[in-house]
This record gives structure tokens, sequence and C-alpha cells, in this order.
């Protein structure tokens, strides 16, 4: 079948490129389990640390592929309307559950337009990293829809509700320096520097104590539905099995001898 992702290794990087480029990557059912298999393969592969994903072309993802007909509404009006509900049961809640629990870190390097569930599957990663000429739109109350692959729970917690609610009543277009200055992504680098900045931070986070980096996002995600002391006290249980494991006498017998570690866990 059609590579709808192309899968590109640089070492212990994994370089997933969303590869439909003539209809500006926009998602359809074998794009989006083509993806989620990608990420399966990426977090099964014992010699992969880090994911990346971009867009092949001009765009990052233009989102959902609306003229695709097996979500498109019939405009036959005597046609049966059609349930969407079954599309983000079975391709953008499993792709999303898929992305949120990697077990190494994900790079968004988002080096276009990002719209819709495109915006919210680069949102969804661990860093997002763009292009200056990316931007990102909630693009869905435009038509008549709320934001899905995660935007509801992703928005508020990135940016507040106030802008969360601003990009998401209005949809409107937000350019890759305002998302950067409003905190809906880490960083935005000139587009010509976009490739090399993203391959070199995953690069980073591959050579990283992993298992760390995965209680990382797990503990933060965590903290955001706790209250101060149960907080506290998840950062003590996990930092007291993370205490027990290969990577922390590693890092601290690496510090101690003044040399560079070399982490195994993941
Ligand atoms: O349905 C369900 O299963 C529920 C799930 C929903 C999840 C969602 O993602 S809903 C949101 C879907 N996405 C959008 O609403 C975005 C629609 N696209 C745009 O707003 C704009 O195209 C962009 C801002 C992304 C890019 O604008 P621009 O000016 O750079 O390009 P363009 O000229 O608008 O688009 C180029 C072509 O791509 C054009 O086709 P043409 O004229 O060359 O034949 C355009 O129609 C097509 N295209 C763009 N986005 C989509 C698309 N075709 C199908 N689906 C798209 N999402």
């Amino acid at each position: 079948s059609e590579h709808l992702i192309q899968i590109e290794p640089q070492g212990a990087v994994r370089l997933l490129r969303l590869n439909r480029p003539e209809a500006l990557n926009a998602f359809t059912a074998p794009l989006l389990s083509q993806l989620r298999q990608a990420l399966e393969a990426a977090a099964e592969d014992r010699e992969t640390r880090a994911v990346v994903i971009t867009g092949a072309g001009r765009a990052f993802s233009a989102g959902q592929d609306l003229a695709d007909p097996h979500v498109a509404p019939s405009r036959d009006p005597g046609a049966a309307p059609k349930d969407i509900g079954h599309m983000l049961e079975h391709y953008y809640i499993p792709l999303a559950l898929r992305l949120r629990s990697m077990p190494i870190p994900v790079v968004a390097a988002v080096n276009g337009v990002a719209a819709g569930a495109g915006a919210n599957l680069a949102l969804g990663c661990d860093l997002v990293v763009a292009g200056e000429s990316a931007s990102f739109i909630q693009a869905f109350s435009r038509i008549g829809l709320i934001p899905d692959c995660g935007g509801t729970w992703l928005l508020p917690r990135l940016v507040g509700r106030a802008k969360a609610l601003e990009l998401a009543l209005l949809g409107d277009k937000l350019k890759a320096a305002e998302a950067e200055r409003i905190g809906l992504i880490a960083r935005v680098v000139p587009d010509a520097e976009l490739a090399g900045t993203v391959l070199a931070i995953a690069q980073r986070l591959a050579a990283m104590p992993t298992r760390a980096l995965y209680e990382t996002r797990a503990a933060l995600d965590d903290a955001m539905k706790l209250d101060y002391e149960p907080a506290l006290k998840r950062e003590a249980q996990l930092q007291s099995q993370l205490g027990f494991a290969y990577d922390y006498l590693e890092g601290t017998a690496a510090f101690l001898d003044k040399r560079s570690p070399e982490f195994k866990d993941r």
C-alpha cells in the first residue's frame, strides 16, 4: 500500500514524515493508521530513543481531509448522515493515546501550516518546534465542530483558558512567533534551520536517560490533576523508582568522574 508516512531512521532518532504533500498532508484513515503503526514500531524498537514528526511539502498538516467521502457529509438530502464519531473512536483516539504514552520523547517539527487535528497532533508532541513561516489554526469552529485530537485538553493546559478559548472560538491563524510568545509551542526557528535544529534536539534527547524523560512527562501530566501534596508524593514515588535504575547510577558516576554518561534504560 501507499507510504503515507515516510520513515527515515537517523541513528537513534526516527523521523516520521507525513507524506501526502499534494493534499497538504490532510488526514485520511489510512494515513492516521500508518502514523499510529509507525509510532508503535518506534516504541517497540529498542535502538530508537527519540521520534520526530514533520510534514512533506509546504504544510505540516491541514487536519482531517474534508473531501474524504468516508467523513464528508453527503450533500444528497436523502443520504443517511455519517457519524464522524467513528473516525475519532477508531483513528484519532488510538493515535492520540499512542502519541501521549510513547516511551521515548517525540518532537514535532512544524514546517508549515498545522490546521485542525493537524495542529493538535503537533501540540500533543513533547516538544514543538516550528519554522517561522509555520502557523497553527484551530479550524474546527469554522466548520461547526469542536477541537479534537486532544485539543480541548491540550489548549487550556498549554496557554490557559483565555487564550485557549480565543484560539478555539475564533479559529484564527496564529503565526509561529505568536504561538511561541503565548507558550503554545516551545520554539520558533528560521525555516532553513528547522530540520537541523530539530534533529539536534532529538539526538540530544536520544542520548539522555529515556526512562527519566518518560516519567517526567507522566509526572507533569499527573500533577495537572493533583493537589500540591499529592503531587509531591507522586514525585517521591517516581524518584524512588528512578533511584534504583541503572541510569541514575550511571548519571551520578559520570558526573563525579567528569565524563559523558552512557544511558541505557528505556
Ligand atoms: O471529520 C471528522 O472525522 C472529524 C475530525 C475532524 C478533525 C479536523 O481536523 S477538522 C478540521 C479540518 N481542517 C480544516 O478545516 C482546515 C481546512 N484548510 C484550511 O483552512 C486551509 O486550506 C489551510 C489553512 C490549511 C491552508 O491554506 P492555504 O491558503 O495555504 O491553502 P489552500 O489553498 O486553502 O489549500 C490548498 C489545497 O488543499 C486546496 O485545494 P485546491 O484548491 O488546490 O484543489 C484546499 O481545498 C485543499 N485542502 C486544504 N485543507 C484541506 C484540503 N482538502 C481537504 N481537506 C482539508 N482539510
